[in-house]
């Protein structure tokens, strides 16, 4: 049995409180459901195995390059990390594991796996780090990493992520995300094609030091820290990637890495009839790669790349089995709040998304009814799925309402006790 963070006479007391209304709503929604022909505690069980894991830099408050404002009781190393995505964890009871970002939270693999098995906590993918130096670092990649156009400083980056998988064998992890910063910032400053083709060679050799049962995962994003062309640029590129160096490879979505109003949910779909579809980085934005909160922007777009995903379920498409992450920059709220709330939002754009009726979808699909086959979505979209999703946490050990328990836990004045202020003013997102 692992160890709960929250006591669990809290966490039973703020149930008992709230079960009564919570079986009336549930009760109430199951009719309606009936009625369109859906079985609620089917939804219900799928919910319940639903996980979308959690960043261990997103439990840190944010910042922009102009600044960062650190709040009260911050993480002051990864095992602080741990015992808040811990937090997470058992509130939610939706977010089993924890992504690592190395050198961040490089530590003794034995001890970190004890920090988290403690908790019952897993280890999702691993994310190496090539976009920013480190103190004892030899090569700078100020002008690159994995395309850098010397040899020794490829060379470096390509060990640094060698050193990240075996990091992740020792802690059970089956996947390594690969995100680098290189590009230019000034036409010429760069030849595409021969950058391209070191990044392509440096990657053929971490593929090559990946062990069988793991995924390689690539990450796009359209801009910044390069800001005239990125190597990664978009998911035409990935897919390339992940077509040149073999069946390990994968793309990976982060929704904030794209140009504003592009399709993303029709990118997904792509790489779904494909097989490349490797997972995603839930987050929003409204103009640029900002790092919002899942759902609180666009919980439209959510659902709709969740559609996708459900579309995909039965059809058994090759290779299909998306990880889930949650990859946001907290710089306005207790990131603990954000990330419930966010592993909550992804899972109500699942929720929803099940409750499509496909037979009728594909009916309007061949007749050409436009507007009734959006009205298909909308029917799901419209539906508050707040009941099941409430329900699939009381049963599962969580909490029906987990900001309310949070706080009433005292959890955040408890921990800035323990943890001396970390100094602010530095720039940059962490
Ligand atoms: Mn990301």
């Amino acid at each position: 049995m692992s160890e709960t963070i929250i006591s669990a006479d809290l966490v039973a007391g703020h149930n008992a409180a709230r079960k009564a209304d919570l079986e009336r709503d549930y009760a109430s929604l199951g009719e309606r459901l009936d009625r369109r022909g859906i079985a609620i505690d089917a939804i219900r069980d799928k919910v319940e195995k639903f996980a979308v894991a959690i960043p261990s830099w997103g439990v840190g408050t944010g910042g922009t390059r102009f600044a960062r404002f650190p709040g009260p009781g911050e993480p002051r190393d990864i095992f602080d990390k741990i015992e808040d995505c811990a937090v997470i964890s058992q509130l939610t009871q939706a977010t089993p594991t924890v992504s690592l970002h190395i050198p961040w939270d490089k530590a003794d693999p034995k001890r970190l796996k004890q920090a988290a098995s403690r908790f019952g906590l897993g280890f999702d993918a691993m994310n190496s780090n090539t976009f920013s130096d480190t103190k004892d670092q030899k090569l700078s990649y100020k002008f690159g990493s994995l395309s850098h156009a010397d040899a020794g400083t490829r060379q470096q980056a390509v060990e640094h992520n060698l050193e990240c998988v075996e990091i992740g064998r020792t802690l059970g992890s089956k996947a390594l995300t690969v995100w680098i910063g290189d590009g230019s910032n000034f036409p010429g400053q760069v030849n595409f094609a021969k950058a391209f083709e070191r990044y392509l060679d440096a990657m053929r050799e971490i593929y090559a030091g990946l062990p069988d049962d793991w995924r390689l995962f690539t990450e796009h994003k359209m801009y910044e820290p390069a800001f005239y062309s990125t190597v990664v640029q978009d998911w035409g590129t990935n897919y390339i990637i992940a077509k040149e160096l073999g069946d390990k490879a994968f793309c990976l979505v982060d929704l904030g890495h794209h140009a504003p109003n592009v399709n993303i949910e029709m990118i997904v779909s792509r790489l779904i009839q494909f097989g490349k579809l490797g997972g995603f980085h839930f987050n929003d934005s409204k103009y640029g790669d900002d790092d919002l909160d899942a759902g609180s922007i666009d919980p439209y777009r959510l659902f709709l790349v969740f559609n996708e995903l459900v579309d995909a379920e039965p059809s058994g498409a090759k290779g299909f089995n998306p990880a889930h992450m949650l990859d946001q920059s907290h710089n306005v709220t207790d990131p603990i709040e954000s990330l419930m709330l966010s592993a909550v939002e992804v899972q109500r754009a699942y929720a929803q998304a099940l409750l499509v009726d496909r037979r009728a979808l594909e009916g309007f699909q061949e007749a050409n009814d436009a507007l009734m086959a959006t009205q298909t979505l909308k029917a799901a979209y419209r539906t508050d799925v707040e009941p099941i999703l409430a329900m699939a946490r009381l049963r599962t050990g969580g909490v029906i309402d987990p900001v309310a328990a949070y706080r009433q836990a005292g959890y955040r004045a408890k921990v800035a006790a323990e943890r001396p202020a970390v100094a602010g003013g530095g720039g940059g997102i962490v």
